[in-house]
Parts: C-alpha cells; structure tokens; sequence
C-alpha cells in the first residue's frame, strides 16, 4: 500500500522524529524524567499518527528497524539533557516475542552511550501475555542490565493481577481513563486509590497518566502517587524545544 511504502521510505532516510512528554514528581513539580514518543510528518501524508504506523510496522515486518532508530534518537537526544533524567521507551508487543529484542536493545546503548540504568521501557499486560517465555526472558535479560519496566496503560486491557506476582515490572503507569474521571466519579478515584494501595504494598512505582489540570495533579498527590505525566505539566515537545524546557525549568 501507499501509505506502507512511505513508511519504509520514512524508515530508510530516517525522517521519523522522537518527541518527548516530562514525568514529574508529584511532591514538587521536579521532572524525573521523559517519555519518548515517534512522530511522523510525512510530506506527502501529513500526520500520521504512531497508533497507526507502529500497527503498521509491526504487521509488516519492520518493527525492528523503526525501534531502533528510534530509541538510538531517543538516548542520543537524552545525552544532552542537562541532568541525568530517565528516558521511558515504548516498547511494542512484537519485539517481546522476539528473542533478539534484549541484545539489540544493549548494543545501541552501548553504541551510544546511554547507561542502562536510565532507561525505562513500558510494555502492555497483552504483550507479556503474548508469548509469554520468550517475553519473561527478555525482561529479565534487561533488568539483569540495570533497565527498568514499566507497565503502560494499567488497567486497561485484559488486565490481570496475577502478572504483578511476577515481579518483572519496577513501575506502573495508571491509564488516563481513571486519572481524567478522578474529580467528577467515586468510582475512578476508588479504583485508583486501590491500585495506589497495592503498588505500596508490592514496592512499584507509580505514574498517573493524561494529568490535564490542576485540579487532578492536587488530588492525586494528596492520595500518595508519586509521579504523574499529562499536557498540565507539558505535552510532547521536540528535541529542541525540550532542551529549551529543561533549561527554562532549573
Ligand atoms: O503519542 P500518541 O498518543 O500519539 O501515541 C499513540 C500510541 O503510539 C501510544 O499507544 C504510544 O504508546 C504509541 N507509541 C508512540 N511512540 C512509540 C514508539 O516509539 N514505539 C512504540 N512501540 N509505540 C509508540
Ligand atoms: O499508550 P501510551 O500511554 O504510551 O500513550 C501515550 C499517549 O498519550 C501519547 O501519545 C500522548 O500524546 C498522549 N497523552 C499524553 N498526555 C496526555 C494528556 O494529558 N491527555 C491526553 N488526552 N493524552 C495525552
Ligand atoms: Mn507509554
Ligand atoms: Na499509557
């Protein structure tokens, strides 16, 4: 198809772009670190969104190759921070049942110089369910390495608890369908205040996702999560408008 050629092309003459959204510290409003998160602007195409093209690029065979420069831009980029932020990575559910994912993941790393410990890559409940050996061994591959998981879009999916008594992930991210009802419906706040509960108990750390105002931001730092992300501290920026960010926030 049309729009599968100009994602190879995009692929090939690298013209997809990394942008990156802060993760603050609820308790001071301090960023801790970024999400990194692709863009394609195509000349012909315009916008598409990674919804559609990571789909795409999974489906087709070049998931890995996208990944890869992208997470290459991504911690070349987060070299030049000003301070030793973590960079959170997307990872899709093809690369997990993909044994070589862990290796390649290492090497470019290593190739351009990005300590391990500073990386966080967010997997989905449906990806580990995937297949699941293959998944658990990488996993473990990169957390023997000082890389930490975290688990996107909690609560959503086919969730199960059970996964947690796993202990693979170091971190949970609670989906903006509960963070953007927390004001307005018990429920979301009753949801979220148990999910806060237990990842006390197992030692996660949390993020709240898609914190759109004030009013959200206040509340769950009153209920105890400790890091939050959403378009009330910044949304996706550039490499260089984020530098800027960085620079104009210390
Ligand atoms: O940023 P936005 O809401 O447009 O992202 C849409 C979806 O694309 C989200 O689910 C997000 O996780 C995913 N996504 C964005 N960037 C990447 C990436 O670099 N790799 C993978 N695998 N998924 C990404
Ligand atoms: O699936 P994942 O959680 O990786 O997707 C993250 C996506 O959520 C990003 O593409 C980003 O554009 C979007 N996002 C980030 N903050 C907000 C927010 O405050 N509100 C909404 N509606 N979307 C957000
Ligand atoms: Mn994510
Ligand atoms: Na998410």
């Amino acid at each position: 198809t049309q729009l599968e050629q100009a994602l190879r092309n995009a692929i090939i003459s690298d013209a997809i772009d990394v942008h990156f959204q802060p993760i603050v510290s609820l308790s001071n409003n301090q960023v801790v670190g970024f999400e990194a998160l692709a863009r394609w602007n195509d000349p012909d195409l315009g916008f598409v969104s990674p919804g559609v093209f990571v789909p795409l690029a999974e489906e087709r065979g070049f998931i890995d190759a996208l990944s890869e420069t992208l997470l290459r831009k991504a911690a070349e980029a987060a070299l030049s921070w000003p301070r030793e932020l973590f960079l959170s990575f997307n990872l899709s559910s093809a690369q997990l049942m993909d044994p070589g994912t862990s290796g390649s993941i290492l090497s470019i790393l290593g190739r351009v110089g990005f300590d391990p410990h500073r990386l966080e890559l967010e997997i989905t409940e449906t990806a580990v369910m995937g297949s699941a050996d293959t998944a658990h061994r990488i996993i473990a591959d990169l957390r023997a390495a000082g890389v930490r998981i975290s688990l996107d879009d909690f609560g959503t999916g086919q969730s199960s608890l059970g996964r947690l008594r796993d202990f693979i992930f170091d971190k949970i991210k609670i989906d903006r369908a509960f963070v953007s009802r927390i004001n307005s419906d018990r429920a979301s706040e009753h949801i979220i205040k148990a999910i806060l509960a237990m990842c006390d108990g197992l030692e996660l750390e949390v993020v709240a996702e898609g914190i759109e105002d004030y009013a959200e931001a206040v509340k769950l730092r009153t209920l105890g999560c400790g890091m939050g992300q959403g378009y009330h501290f910044g949304r996706p920026a550039d490499g260089i408008a984020t530098l800027r960010f960085l620079h104009e926030n210390y």
